[in-house]
């Protein structure tokens, strides 16, 4: 059945920063296969449409939102400034593309699934009196912070001490309040994204369904919390278990065979996500440890290697590394010869990392990334954090040493092999991921066809 022929419509509002919009397609092309007589318009700025969206879906079309740039504006570096940008122009924006795509498709919408970040979709959903199904793409733990805000806020207060333990919370005694997203308790809590999530955090109980890119079993007193507030929350992942996305496989520069060259648990993965370049300091901090201890790397690096990497290093390691402007990371850590991955700890490379069972070095740089880092490495205990929270050369060789030759390395990859077997039981058929699937398909279907 094609988009025009579809008796029920679906729209979904993408947040088009880092990477959301792609585990929020994933979760939507499910849907397509387990919805019939169900057509889906994807909301999105033009930009992430382009760079996620695959042509030709069925069910699913694209249409672009405006994102509040102004006229003949360039990008100068500063990842926040189109943030702060599109977050002016929502709910504005999406609200007019909703009368466009009603108006060419003819079809009234019957359910609207949103980025949770998305508190305004809460009335949107109750203007049109449909469900609203929020998806949070990174984990429960961090979902939890902004649901608890304020009794986090009322225990540590606003700009308190940094080193303060959570303990006031079932198993954030190890979570320290330095670790919770800028903006909850520290900094500006009023600029735009802090505030868009307290309201978020508010906003979360209107909702049909919460589903979250996660399994019960990776973090379950904190899912069983977020259970007991809200009666519809649903693991329904990991979708990389589930599918992959296109952009993940692309492997133009030859990636795969590289790794094949080395031997087994050996080389060295580097990738901060899609948005952020470590500072220079960092970077070359970074190269002298992969230098002196002469460990083989893959480094998937946005920007000019020549440029940013000390002066020599590209001629001098060749024989020992490969730098790419992008990578098939699914797959790079999948690979046999991956050791260890240094990572920003963005939500999707945690998940990427349990299923290729590859112990994580984290240097976070905002969101959630401290508190996944910190999870990774005290909770589950499959990777490091670094001293100070950020690259030195000492830092990088010890953590790069530990992992890939000591006994605890060893037992960090024991550790993610167990996680990787309870997110395969999840997504297995009978599977919690599996089954919540199938509730939130039952909830969903039954509130529209009301
Ligand atoms: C934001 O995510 P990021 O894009 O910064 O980071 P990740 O969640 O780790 O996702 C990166 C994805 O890009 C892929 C990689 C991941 O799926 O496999 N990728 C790739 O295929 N090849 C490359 O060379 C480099 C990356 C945010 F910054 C995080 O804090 C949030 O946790 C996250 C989810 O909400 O969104």
């Amino acid at each position: 059945e094609s988009y025009r022929n579809a008796s029920k419509h679906i729209a979904v509002l993408a947040f088009p920063f880092g990477t959301h919009a792609v585990p929020l397609l994933n979760f939507v092309l499910q849907l397509s296969d387990a919805c019939p007589h169900t057509m889906f318009s994807f909301l999105n700025a033009q930009q992430s449409n382009n760079s996620t969206f695959p042509k030709n879906l069925d069910k699913i079309k694209s249409f672009n939102v405006w994102d509040g740039l102004p006229e003949g504006y360039t990008f100068r570096g500063n990842p926040h400034e189109p943030l702060d940008y599109f977050l002016k122009a929502v709910p504005g924006n999406f609200i007019k593309a909703i009368d466009v795509v009603v108006f060419e498709t003819g079809k009234p919408i019957d359910c609207l699934i949103t980025d949770a970040f998305y508190a305004f979709g809460a009335d949107i959903a109750d203007e049109l009196n449909i469900p609203w199904v929020a998806l949070w793409t990174a984990s429960p733990r961090a979902l939890f912070v902004h649901v608890d805000s304020d009794v986090i806020r009322h225990h540590v207060g606003i700009n308190g001490p940094k080193d303060k333990p959570l303990d006031f919370l079932p198993d954030f005694s190890s979570i320290r309040v330095a670790d919770l997203p800028n903006g909850l308790t520290s900094g500006d809590i009023d600029a735009p994204m802090p505030a868009l999530l307290y309201k978020m955090g508010v906003s979360l109980s209107r909702a049909t369904v919460i589903a979250t890119n996660s399994y019960e079993d990776l973090d379950n007193t904190v899912v069983n919390m977020l259970k007991l507030r809200f009666s519809t929350f649903l693991n329904v992942g990991p979708f990389n278990l589930v599918s992959v996305s296109s952009s993940t496989v692309d492997d133009s520069h030859g990636t795969l065979d590289w790794m094949s060259k080395h031997e087994a648990a050996s080389v060295v993965y580097i990738s901060f996500g899609s948005v952020i370049t470590p500072p220079p300091h960092e970077l070359h901090a970074l190269c002298e440890a992969l230098e002196e201890c002469e460990f083989p790397y893959l480094w998937s690096l946005r920007g000019n290697p020549k440029k940013q990497l000390p002066l020599g290093f590209l001629e001098r390691t060749s024989s020992k590394g490969k730098i790419v402007p992008w990578a098939p990371q699914q797959k790079i850590l999948e690979h046999p010869s991956v050791g260890v991955f240094v990572s920003h700890g963005g939500w999707n490379s945690v998940l990427e990392s349990i299923n290729g069972t590859v112990p994580m070095i984290c240097r976070p740089f905002f969101g959630d990334q401290q508190l996944n880092t910190r999870t990774v490495e005290v909770v589950w205990g499959f990777g490091l954090g670094l001293e100070g929270g950020t690259l030195t050369k000492e830092g990088a060789k010890q953590a790069l040493k530990l992992i890939l030759s000591s006994q605890e390395g060893k037992k960090m990859r024991e550790k993610i092999r167990v996680q990787k077997e309870l997110a395969c039981k999840a997504v297995k058929p009978n599977g919690s991921s599996n089954e919540n699937f199938k509730t939130l398909v039952k909830l969903v279907s039954n509130s529209y066809q009301q």
